[in-house]
């Protein structure tokens, strides 16, 4: 029998594919391949990158990645596209911005789609991260449009998330502001060539300064250009340096522990839930149960005490 995991830590490009397709649709073999890559995980840096529909993110992610392959380090990107119902879209849409990476060996891209619904992304995007992970990437860059509760749950499986914004988007960042202070580490002000730049820049400290008195860490926010490769070196040097912040004040520990928690419990949840479609609902139990709770021959909760008793059997 094959064994995508097994071909996936020998190296395999391919596997590392199939894998990520087999995660995307919820194969049937996506558990177990799950189960043998995780112990080779929690190796790379994961990076969220956020903001509005074309405020740059991927050119800016295509530009980060060669820098730090310039530094010797392999990335992997996972590029989230909402408004795609196919992933097939999302591919090529990415893949003409970010050309010249897709023939480096030491990078992989990869678009999910998310077929009308952003439900069940959250989870599969951390597992894709995963796979990148036990493959060997260094450095994992997770690229997803918008500031919306569903990004947030996307960006908490980066350890550093990096908000990009643009000038001239009025009172847009009037509507976004309470959804980006609260996840960006770090600030990019991209289309920096264009006007209105400096003003954001202003706008923005201004809500950090009322925001973030008492954090340990204030979000830089950096001007940049990302067609013409500006502001790029120093968003990476801020990288390393939010990077060393939260390892020294043992943040990435605290981060890490809440995700495993939170992992787990949408895991044990997601689970249960099935548990009751497949044995309650699909099996047509549940229209008895209801009946009999009806006409009080039962009461609901000896009903529930019943099936979570048969579930633990
Ligand atoms: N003038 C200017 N154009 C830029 C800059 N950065 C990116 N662009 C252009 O803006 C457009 C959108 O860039 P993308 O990188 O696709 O933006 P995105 O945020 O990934 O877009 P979505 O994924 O569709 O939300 C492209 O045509 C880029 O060439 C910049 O700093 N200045
Ligand atoms: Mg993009």
């Amino acid at each position: 029998m094959e064994d995508i995991a097994q071909e996936l830590l020998n190296g395999s490009r391919l596997a590392l594919s199939r894998a990520i397709t087999a995660i995307e649709n919820e194969y049937d073999n996506a558990t177990a391949i799950m189960k043998k890559l995780y112990p080779h995980t929690g190796h790379a840096y994961v990076l969220g990158i956020t903001g509005p529909p074309g405020a740059g993110k991927s050119t800016l992610t295509d530009k980060l990645a060669k820098e730090y392959r310039k530094q010797g380090k392999t990335v992997g990107i996972v590029a989230i596209d909402p408004t795609s119902p196919f992933s097939g879209g999302a591919i090529l849409g990415d893949r003409i911005r970010m050309n010249s990476l897709t023939l480096d060996e030491g990078v992989f891209i990869r678009s999910m789609g998310t077929r009308g619904s952003l439900g069940g992304l959250s989870h599969k995007t951390a597992d894709a991260v995963k796979a990148m992970d036990a493959f060997g990437m260094d450095v994992i860059f997770v690229e997803t449009v918008g500031v919306g509760q569903s990004e947030v749950d996307i960006v908490k499986a980066a350890d550093t998330t990096m908000v990009v914004l643009i000038p001239g988007m009025g009172d847009d960042i009037q509507a976004i502001k309470a959804g980006i202070l609260e996840i960006g580490d770090i600030f990019a002000i991209n289309k920096a060539d264009h006007d209105g730049a400096d003003k954001l820049v202003t706008e923005l400290n201004m809500m950090l300064d009322l925001d973030g008195v008492m954090k340990e860490w204030r979000p830089p926010i950096i001007k940049a250009v990302a067609n013409q490769n500006i502001g790029v070196t120093e968003l990476v040097e801020t990288f390393k340096k939010h990077h060393d912040h939260i390892v020294s004040s043992g943040q990435l520990t605290q981060r890490r522990t809440e995700r495993t928690k939170n992992e787990m419990l949408d895991l044990l949840s997601s689970n249960i839930g099935s548990y009751i479609t497949r044995n309650i609902v699909d099996t047509g139990k549940i229209d008895k149960m209801v009946e009999d709770i009806k006409a009080h021959k039962i009461d609901p909760y000896t009903v529930v005490s019943e099936i979570l008793q048969n579930m633990l059997k």
